[in-house]
C-alpha cells in the first residue's frame, strides 16, 4: 500500500488506499493573487540557510522523485524558519528537499501561480522542532511547513552540484553522496519577500493534512539542458516525470499574501 503512481487513472485510486487523500485541506491548488488575503506579515526568517549542509549528503531516487536528504546533521544546529505566517514560537527544522517535475516545459510544478504551471517546483520539508520526526509530525495539524519554490527555463549554477549528480540516480534506489557542499540558501529565489501562505496536506499519500504551504511569488532559474536531466529519471517501469498531484479543490480555505 506504499505504492501510488501519477498518471490520472493512479492518481484516482490514492483514495481507496490512503482515506485522508479525500479530504477538505488537500494541496497542491491554484493560487490567484487577486483571490489572496493581504496580510502585513512580519518577514520569513530563514536560519542557517547559508551554510554549508554538512557532508555527506546523499541524493536518492525513492521512484517518486529525488530527494536531497538533511536531518542527519550529527553535530550542527539544523537550518530552520520562523516567523512569516508561523505561529509564534514555532520553529520549523529541515527535514529534506524534493522536485516534482514535468516531461515537457509546460507542466510539472505542482502549484500553479497566476493560471502558470511552472516546468518544476521543489519543496523543503520541515519538521516543527517540538516533533522528534518526521512520521510522528505527521499526527499533528501544526505538524510540517513547506517551503514551495517555482523553477523557470533559464541558467543556473547553483542547481549544478545536485544536477550534476542526478546521472547516478537514474533508478530507484539508487543512491549518491554528493562531493560538493550545498546550502540551502542558493536553491532559494533571490527575493522571499513575497509568498503565499496556506493551510494544506502532503501532496503524496498518505496526504496528512499537516502542512502550513509557504509559496514564494519569484521563480528560481533552471536551464533546459539542467530539467532534462530530471526528466531521465526512472522508477524501473517508466520515466518519473510528471509527478505532480492533480488539482485539489481550496473549498473554504483562505489564501495570504505578504508583499513589501
Ligand atoms: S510534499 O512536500 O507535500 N510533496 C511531501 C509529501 C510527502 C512527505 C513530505 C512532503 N512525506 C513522506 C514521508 C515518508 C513517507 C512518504 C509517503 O511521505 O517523509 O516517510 O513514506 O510517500
Ligand atoms: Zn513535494
Amino acid at each position: 500500500a506504499g505504492h501510488f503512481g501519477y498518471r490520472k487513472r493512479d492518481q484516482h485510486t490514492w483514495v481507496q488506499n490512503f482515506k485522508l487523500c479525500d479530504g477538505k485541506l488537500q494541496s497542491p491548488i491554484s493560487i490567484s493573487s487577486f483571490k489572496s488575503i493581504t496580510l502585513p506579515l512580519p518577514a520569513l526568517e530563514i536560519i542557517g540557510y547559508h551554510d554549508f549542509l554538512s557532508s555527506p549528503l546523499y541524493l536518492k531516487n525513492n521512484g517518486h522523485s529525488v530527494v536531497v536528504n538533511v536531518n542527519n546533521h550529527l553535530g550542527k544546529r539544523l537550518p530552520y524558519i520562523f516567523g512569516g505566517s508561523l505561529d509564534i514560537n514555532q520553529e520549523y527544522e529541515v527535514d529534506h528537499l524534493h522536485f516534482h517535475w514535468g516531461a515537457k516545459n509546460n507542466r510539472g510544478s505542482e502549484h500553479m501561480l497566476n493560471g502558470i504551471r511552472y516546468p518544476m517546483e521543489m519543496h523543503i520539508v520541515h519538521r516543527n522542532r517540538i516533533y522528534s520526526s518526521l512520521s510522528n509530525a505527521l499526527n499533528y495539524k501544526n505538524g510540517l511547513v513547506v517551503l514551495g519554490i517555482f523553477f523557470q527555463e533559464e541558467d543556473n549554477k547553483s542547481l549544478y552540484s545536485i544536477v550534476n549528480h542526478l546521472t547516478s540516480v537514474r533508478w530507484i534506489n539508487n543512491e549518491t553522496k554528493l562531493n560538493t557542499s550545498i546550502t540551502l540558501g542558493s536553491l532559494l529565489p533571490k527575493n522571499t519577500d513575497v509568498f503565499y501562505s496556506y493551510k494544506g496536506s502532503l501532496t503524496t499519500p498518505p496526504c496528512n493534512e499537516v502542512v502550513t504551504w509557504i509559496i514564494f511569488s519569484m521563480p528560481v532559474p533552471i536551464s533546459f539542458s539542467q530539467l532534462n536531466k530530471f526528466r531521465l529519471l526512472s522508477n524501473g517501469n517508466n520515466l518519473i516525470a510528471d509527478n505532480y498531484r492533480k488539482l485539489q479543490n481550496i473549498g473554504l480555505r483562505k489564501v495570504y499574501i505578504r508583499k513589501l
